[in-house]
């Protein structure tokens, strides 16, 4: 109920009395009473004066459920969003929503992971305030074998939002990192549960590095965020409704193309693997230039050792003189 209040009193952005608050969601004005009194509990400052009513003393957008529900312009991504003060990792939120049934679009977002994780076990550092740690429930009808796409969209999704946000012009390394100045600002990891055919359900967990002011040792040559490279903060809450948008919209060209075709020109551009002489850590790793990507985002490769060309569909590939 108070959800509702706070959007009412936001649209208004002036008085609204209680009996015509009452009226519009058709409840009673004591119920509307506790609406008001459970939000300023809760933090929001709302000035009633008699006779006039209530009206919500304009605060900048918090970072919580409330104001990013109220601020998202999608129809689907990010609906419902749950928001969770702090998480183990919100992929695991997102696998636990999908098996009790949530429908595509659903987001957990995390101010802050205790289990934050990467691909292949690694750890994925995700402290307090500083960064976007969220999860996204697909339910794409392609065969497994496509879900890695899923990375692909996100990935070009999530620059694209950094770019209209922040001006800045990331780069994309495939699959799924996200760099600026030649360090990590984003990461991405996709799970998916699925039978032989059929796709249950594919969660792109995405990491953003938006506030952060420094980060562990090891990470200092690796890793960076939107603050260090621009010099001050960039709204949290403005990127993730533009991620939201991003994805929303690239995942309808997707869905209604069948294939990553609509969207692959704009991912060539913005990738930094293309032309690169690169490592692929394969079971026996090998060097190798990359030649193009395939319609369907593999990289097509040829073999430093024997001048072959090959496709490589997924796995780790390191860019020759890059840290991450
Ligand atoms: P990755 O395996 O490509 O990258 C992990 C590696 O990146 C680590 O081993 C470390 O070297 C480095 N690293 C760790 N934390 C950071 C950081 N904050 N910034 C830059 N580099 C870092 C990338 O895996 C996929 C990460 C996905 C994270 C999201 S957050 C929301 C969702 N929930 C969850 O548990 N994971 C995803």
């Amino acid at each position: 109920m108070e959800d509702i209040i706070l959007e009412l009193l936001r649209q208004e952005g002036d008085f609204l009395s209680g009996e015509e608050i009452g009226k519009r969601l058709h409840v009673s004005r004591s119920a509307v009473w506790k609406g008001i009194r459970k939000l300023r509990e809760e933090g929001y400052e709302i000035q009633a004066v008699t006779n006039k009513g209530y009206c919500l003393v304009e605060q900048e957008a918090r970072y919580n459920g409330k104001d990013l529900t109220a601020a998202l312009k999608t129809e689907k991504m990010g609906r419902p969003l749950y928001f969770y003060e702090e998480t183990d990792s919100t992929n695991a939120c997102i696998r636990r929503l999908a098996q009790e049934g949530a429908p595509e679009g659903t987001l957990a977002v995390a101010d802050v992971q205790t289990a934050g994780r990467g691909r292949r076990g690694r750890a994925w550092t995700s402290p307090k305030g500083s960064g976007i740690w969220m999860s996204l429930l697909l339910r794409p009808n392609i065969p497994p074998a496509k879900a890695s796409l899923i990375t692909l969209l996100s990935g070009l999704s999530v620059c694209k939002a950094i770019e209209r946000v922040t001006g800045l012009r990331p780069q994309i390394k495939w699959p799924n990192d996200i760099l600026l100045n030649g360090k990590k600002i984003v990461g991405i990891l996709t799970e998916m549960e699925c039978e032989m055919s059929d796709i249950y359900f594919v969660v792109p967990g995405i990491g953003i590095n938006v506030n952060t002011e420094s980060f562990p040792e090891e990470l200092q040559q690796k890793a960076t965020s939107l603050r260090l490279e621009l010099g001050h903060e960039v709204s949290r809450n403005d990127l993730l409704c533009a991620c939201m948008e991003e994805i929303e919209s690239h995942y309808a060209k997707f869905e209604a193309a069948g294939s990553f075709l609509p969207l692959l020109e704009d991912y060539r551009k913005r990738c930094i693997t293309l032309g690169a002489t690169v490592r692929v850590l394969d079971r026996e790793p090998f060097t190798a230039d990359v030649l193009d990507l395939t319609d369907d985002g593999e990289l097509l490769v040829r073999r430093a050792d024997n001048g072959k060309e090959q496709v490589v569909f997924s796995g780790e590939v390191s860019i020759r003189g890059l840290q991450v």
